[in-house]
């Protein structure tokens, strides 16, 4: 049956490019499958976060999952480190991919930036906990933005690398199709699968990009959306006609493609409307649809966050459901690898 997975790593608070890349089709396919959602703050720790502001993060995050419509009640809702299947089969992962395939990873070099030599070993070794996460559940679907592309074609390969290297092993355990590990799909849909900088159009919008004015947090108030929307890059043509008239802006084509998915309208629907118009105007509207969302999602888990033992209780039980799928999952990698186990 299929079985959906995700996370957000819970290195500050979730922005408008999570929210829409991501957290849109998460909740929109609890409706029609099983789904577990993470908040994977074992990835969090691959660059260094202070443990006070990381425990807050947690259930900053948790929060704004529920506040924006995912319901732990129906699918499985926790945080990774508390399910340590997602470690364990993480190290057997380091064992099945590649050095070469990791060398790969773009986004590792991009986060480690000039100095390589002092980025962490998890930095490095990332894509294998992702690997992880979702294998470890079996699961075959996997809702994320664009930029987590490359790394979903590296979970595959492991669950591909896996299959045959143990292929044996599999077949015995009772797996007639030799397929133990499902090869799970990226599910990258929506208006807004790549939302980028406030400030460059160039670069995705991130958690981690220094200027806060890059970036719309899902707890900003209506205030700082609209001066962050007032102070967002642009050029100084007026908004173009049809989406031919991207060409070179990619500001334009950014502050347009997030008006239309926060609005509900396909672009061409928004250029009809604003095309042809100054950049003023459009960004007063784009500011009311922004703070209409964003601020009742905020609004809703600044609520939520006012009761931090109700959440920390909410991550239990999705962690104890999260355990009770994976330990016989890891149970069969264990005895399809050769270990003993009691
Ligand atoms: N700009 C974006 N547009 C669309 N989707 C995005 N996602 C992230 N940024 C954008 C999607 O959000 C999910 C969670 O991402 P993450 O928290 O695991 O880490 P990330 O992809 O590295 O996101 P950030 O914000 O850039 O965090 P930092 O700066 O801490 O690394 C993923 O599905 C991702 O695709």
């Amino acid at each position: 049956a299929p079985l959906v997975f995700s996370g957000m790593q819970p290195t500050g608070s979730l922005h408008l490019g999570n929210y829409l890349g991501a957290m849109v089709n998460w909740i929109e396919m609890q409706k029609t499958h099983s789904c577990i959602y993470c908040v994977v703050d074992l990835h969090a720790i691959t660059v260094w976060q202070e443990p006070a502001e990381l425990r807050h993060a947690i259930r900053q995050v948790t929060a704004t999952y529920i506040a924006a419509g995912l319901d732990p009640k129906k699918s499985i809702l926790f945080n990774q480190s508390q399910v340590s299947a997602h470690a364990e089969l993480a190290w057997i992962f380091n064992c099945v991919a590649r050095l070469g395939w990791l060398n790969r990873m773009t986004q590792f070099k991009e986060k480690a930036g000039k100095d390589r030599e002092q980025a962490s070993v998890g930095l490095y070794a990332y894509p294998n906990l992702m690997a992880a996460d979702i294998l470890a559940y079996r699961a075959t679907h996997v809702p994320v933005g664009e930029d987590q592309k490359q790394h979903l074609e590296l979970a595959r390969d492991i669950a591909q690398k896996f299959n045959n290297d143990f292929n044996k092993e599999i077949v015995a355990a009772g797996f007639e199709d030799g397929i133990f590990f499902p090869l799970p799909e990226p599910v990258i849909t929506g208006p807004a699968t790549r939302v980028m900088s406030l400030r460059d159009g160039t670069k995705k919008m991130s958690k981690s990009d220094p200027s806060d004015l890059s970036r719309i947090n899902m707890t900003d108030d209506a205030d700082t959306i609209a001066k962050k929307i007032q102070k967002a890059k642009t050029d100084p043509e007026p908004l173009p006609s049809d989406e031919e008239g991207f060409e070179g802006r990619p500001e334009a084509e950014n502050l347009v493609g997030i008006y239309a998915a926060l609005s509900g309208q396909p672009v061409a629907d928004v250029l009809k409307e604003y095309g042809g118009q100054q950049f003023s105007s459009f960004k007063k509207a784009l500011a009311e649809v922004a703070t209409e969302k964003v601020g009742r999602i905020g609004a809703e888990a600044a609520k939520l966050m006012g009761d931090p033992a109700e959440i920390d209780r909410i991550l239990a039980d999705g962690s104890a459901r999260a355990r009770a799928v994976t330990e016989p999952v890891m149970a069969k990698v264990k005895d399809i690898v050769g270990f003993i186990r009691s």
